[in-house]
């Protein structure tokens, strides 16, 4: 959509990507939409630094906003951004979720409840304004992790946009459709992974842009059933979540989602029936032995963060591992009303505002040493000095992939402030969503706790 001066000021800009003419490549045809047939799918959100947009990366994303939500509703209530919708009597997180929920929708194939894995170009755009960018674009293959994540998304949308009905008439019921569509599709097909490399020997044209492959669905079959569960209580979808919940769990991702469907169970046990007591008891005991593991030694490094204890933390998107960090503790603290899990949520939010060895302030327009040069496409192309603000850039990783530039390779100080460096200074609406719950989370505890 263009973003007009009065909500986007000096970054107001113009519609890219109307997606309204979309190919269905090839990887992705059936008897109903053979290949080269074009569909709609608009709206929704850029992934990162470029212009595709990504089902499974939409996944977590929109699970860590609408978890925010369901965490804070009353909080949320009374949070206005100066969107388009501020004033419409609809909380303005569930209207921005809405607008990438919308074009979610787009991406199954309602004749099987299949979902395309992505909506993208074949390959990458130049460094160019949005509406500069005119290359084709397709939906590729349908796979499990897409449909899951799908699922779990619309399960988890269905139970937040009830309470709205008068808003949006009939859409908490197709949301519910859809996720059961999805859910058995998946069942029917667990293991479609998507294989970029495989699906480009077969295809044309070959598609080079995000793969986001996975090749582990028990996360998010566990997660989809557990939205599913929390939003129907139908004991279908126990089983699934029974197998998975003695399992060994770790910090969510992109392609690890057990975290976020544990979360929804935890946030909403009061409702659910009594057949789900020992799987509540079992994972509320491992998110407080995870978090009680994660703050053991915290706060002891030089920069007194939590987040860094380890070497290993300091991967690609690093400063979203520390958010994640974060969400983990104050989950912790939810459900033990336990405060020692909240000094250490915080530590990491310091952090990434600029109490690290690096000196940056790592959101985009905060603080007196910010992140100037996000890999990030509108950023370099606007001729605007200042990039746009409120953006959490990727942070330390000493992979360096992207063979740029750096002055420092040590692991805390493994970032460079280059626009060329997508390894440690991209922008992607999976680190940003985890930002976002953690400042609000935080703010609204401190409101109901009335922490000075
Ligand atoms: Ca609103
Ligand atoms: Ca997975
Ligand atoms: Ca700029």
């Amino acid at each position: 959509m263009p973003l007009e001066k009065r909500y986007a000021g000096d970054w107001a800009r113009k519609e890219g990507h109307p997606d309204t003419t979309v190919f269905i490549h090839p990887s992705a045809a059936s008897l109903k939409h053979l290949a080269n047939t074009i569909i709609s799918s608009p709206g929704g959100w850029y992934d990162a630094g470029d212009y595709n947009k990504y089902i499974v990366n939409s996944g977590i994303t929109m699970g860590t906003m609408m978890s925010a939500y369901e965490d804070f509703p009353g909080y949320f209530n009374n949070l206005t951004t100066n969107i388009p919708e501020t004033g419409n009597a609809v909380p303005d997180v569930l209207n921005e979720v809405l607008y990438n929920l919308r074009w979610m929708l787009t991406m199954q194939d309602k004749e099987d409840g299949g979902v395309y894995h992505k909506c993208t170009n074949a390959s990458f755009d130049a460094m160019v304004m949005p509406e500069a960018a005119t290359a084709a674009r397709y939906v590729v293959q349908k796979g499990t992790a897409a449909t899951l994540d799908f699922a779990a998304v619309t399960a988890q949308a269905s139970r937040v946009y009830k309470k709205f009905a008068k808003q949006f008439p009939g859409l908490a019921d197709s949301c519910l459709v859809a996720s059961k569509l999805a859910w058995q599709w998946a069942v029917k097909n667990p293991a479609v992974i998507y294989d970029q490399n495989e699906m480009n020997k077969k295809y044309l044209p070959p598609v080079v842009t995000g793969a986001y492959d996975d090749k582990n669905f028990k996360d998010e079959f566990f997660w989809a059933a557990a939205e599913l569960f929390t939003t129907t209580k139908e004991n279908i979808y126990l089983e699934q979540i029974e197998k998975r919940a003695i399992g060994e769990m770790t910090l969510p991702t992109w392609n690890n989602v057990d975290l976020p469907g544990c979360y929804t169970l935890l946030r909403l046990q009061s409702q659910l029936p009594i057949v789900a007591k020992n799987v509540i008891v079992a994972i509320s005991k491992k998110v407080k032995d995870m978090a009680d593991a994660m703050i053991a030694n915290g706060g002891n490094k030089a920069f007194a963060a939590n987040f860094g204890q380890s070497k290993k933390d300091f991967v690609w998107g690093s400063n979203a591992v520390a958010m994640n960090e974060s969400i983990l503790l104050l989950t912790a603290y939810l459900i033990s009303n336990n405060k020692k899990y909240l000094l250490p949520a915080l530590s990491n939010l310091n952090y990434v505002l600029g109490q690290n060895a690096t000196g940056y302030c790592f959101v985009t327009g905060f603080g007196s040493n910010p992140s100037m040069h996000p890999h990030h496409r509108p950023s370099i192309a606007d001729n605007i000095i200042a990039p746009i603000p409120g953006l959490l850039v990727g942070g330390p990783n000493p992979g360096m992939q992207d063979k740029c530039f750096y002055a420092s390779t040590e692991t805390e100080t493994a970032y460079t402030d280059d626009d060329c460096s997508y390894a440690s200074n991209e922008i992607a609406i999976n680190w940003n969503a985890p930002l976002f719950y953690v400042v609000n989370v935080i703010e609204a505890l401190q409101l109901q706790l009335k922490i000075k």
